[in-house]
């Protein structure tokens, strides 16, 4: 048996960092689809697992784990992978994760809202000003991973680690991106 049960949606950021980390750390895991359109994350099966009905979610030998960020950090301390060298660029690591969660990726997944919405791909219908709030504040999360990223290779460390993979899976800077 797997010891790695994903739970999640490829149409779903959050679960492809987890996917990702899973990946480039080797780790084999089983993939179970939650179908959004067919309603299976609001399920009493899936509330068992997701107590706020969202993906993804990680089983670890039948232990639940939420969150990507979180989920992600365990990952990396359960494996050993991508943590950083030393306790500060730990520290450093945690930092960039939790302003990922708080000041990248809502602008950005907003903005992708945004742009479902004008692309009739989803009843989503934004106020112009509001549109263009998410935009400011996603270019300005943005200015600041790549001015951090202009001088150095990775984030934290000399090596890649979490944060950087987190950071550049919300949004791909041109540089993030090419050193992944
Ligand atoms: N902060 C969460 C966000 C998870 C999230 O937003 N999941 C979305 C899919 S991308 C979801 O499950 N949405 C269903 C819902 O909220 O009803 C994480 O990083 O895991």
């Amino acid at each position: 048996m797997t010891r790695f049960v994903l739970y999640g949606s490829p149409h779903s950021l959050p679960t492809y960092k987890v996917a990702l980390m899973l990946r480039l750390s080797g780790a084999p895991f089983s993939f179970r689809y939650v179908s959004f359109q067919k309603g299976m994350h609001r399920t009493p099966e899936f509330s068992a697992l997701s107590r706020w009905g969202q993906v993804p979610v990680l089983l670890d030998d039948g232990r639940i784990y939420l969150q990507s960020a979180a989920i992600v950090e365990h990952l990396a301390e359960t494996l050993g992978r991508f943590q950083g060298p030393d306790p500060a660029a730990r520290q450093k690591v945690r930092e960039w994760m939790y302003w990922d969660v708080d000041a990248l990726f809502p602008p950005v997944f907003n903005c992708y809202g945004v742009q479902l919405g004008q692309r009739g791909l989803l009843p989503i219908d934004v106020e112009p000003a509001i549109a263009t709030y998410h935009r400011q504040r996603a270019e300005t999360a943005l200015s600041v991973l790549d001015s951090h990223l202009a001088h150095r290779d990775y984030l934290c460390a000399t090596g890649p680690t979490i944060a950087d993979r987190s950071a550049t899976v919300t949004s791909p800077s041109p540089k993030s991106a090419r050193s992944m």
